[in-house]
């Protein structure tokens, strides 16, 4: 039984995960996160699903860690925090994941943004890592994943003033890849995830995994890295499927073999 978060699966294989801390703008506390984390592994696990969407509501996709369960850690809590673990977990889910943002999306809440693949933003979204303005600076990756996202200098604006982006700013930078009108987000991101889940899941997998190699290394270990997961699409029976589908004008049925 989840406390903090909403799913529904529907059947084109599509997981929505709502955020569902409304009382505090959806603040990523430790509960929240395990249950996220937990949330991804199952999914993870599931055929049925092939891609996942994360939505907060209409004020807020998350604004940040919970401060009121920060202010009750010491260093030493800090250390044994659970929340670096969940974090790792929730980036290592191999199926698509697709953020759909209305409102504020503030430290961990932006930095869960960018833990996925791919960003639909409501017109009125806020962007920002405001940790500077509480004497410490961003933990889940804020700072790593901003500045491949945006570039060095606006990276740097956000994450030593604190001040946030709108929608716009964060779309022109590329932070997000669609803006839409504020009703239309969640519709727009399960348009996105639908279209990916049609789409052979073994392929779609190897795709995210080179996809994010990008951001590890350089150019020639990347497109080696991307030649041997094409070579082992070809030993797949989804790849003789599409090929034969197109070949025959008829739409590909994968099996995700
Ligand atoms: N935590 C706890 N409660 C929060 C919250 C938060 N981050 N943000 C908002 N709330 C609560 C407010 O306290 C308020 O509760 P009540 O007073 O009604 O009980 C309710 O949500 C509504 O918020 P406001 O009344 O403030 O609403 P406004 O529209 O006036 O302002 C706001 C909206 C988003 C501008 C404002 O709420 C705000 O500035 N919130 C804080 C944003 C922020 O500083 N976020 C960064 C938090 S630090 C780590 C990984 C990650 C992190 C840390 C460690 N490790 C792996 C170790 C991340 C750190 C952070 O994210």
């Amino acid at each position: 039984m989840l406390k903090f978060l909403l799913t529904e699966t529907f059947p084109k294989g599509v997981l929505n995960i709502q955020l569902h801390r409304p009382e505090a703008l959806n603040a990523l506390n430790t509960g929240l996160l395990a249950e996220l984390a937990d949330t991804l592994d199952n999914a993870a696990r599931n055929d049925a699903v092939r891609a996942v969407v994360i939505s907060g509501d209409s004020r807020a996709f998350a604004a940040g860690a919970d401060i009121r369960e920060m202010a009750d850690l010491n260093a030493i809590g800090v250390m044994n925090d659970p929340r670096p673990q969940h974090w790792s977990r929730i980036a290592a889910f191999p199926k698509p994941i697709i953020a759909a943002v209305n409102g504020f999306a503030l430290g961990g809440g932006c930095e869960l943004v960018m833990h996925a693949d791919i960003v639909i933003a409501s017109r009125d979204a806020r962007f920002g890592q405001p940790e500077i303005k509480l004497g410490i600076i961003p933990g889940a990756g804020g700072t790593q994943r901003l500045i491949r996202a945006v570039g060095k200098s606006l990276a740097s604006q956000m994450v030593l003033t604190g001040e946030p982006i709108s929608a716009q700013r964060a779309y022109d930078a590329g932070l997000v890849s669609e803006l839409t009108e504020p009703d239309l987000t969640l519709e727009r991101a399960q348009q996105v995830a639908e279209a990916i889940a049609a789409q052979a899941p073994l392929a779609v997998n190897q795709a995210k995994d080179v996809l994010l190699r990008a951001q590890e290394t350089h150019l020639s270990a990347g497109l080696a890295y991307e030649r041997k997961a094409f070579t082992l699409l070809a030993a797949t029976e989804d790849r003789n499927e599409g090929i034969q589908a197109f070949i025959e004008k008829r739409r590909p049925e994968y099996k995700g073999r």
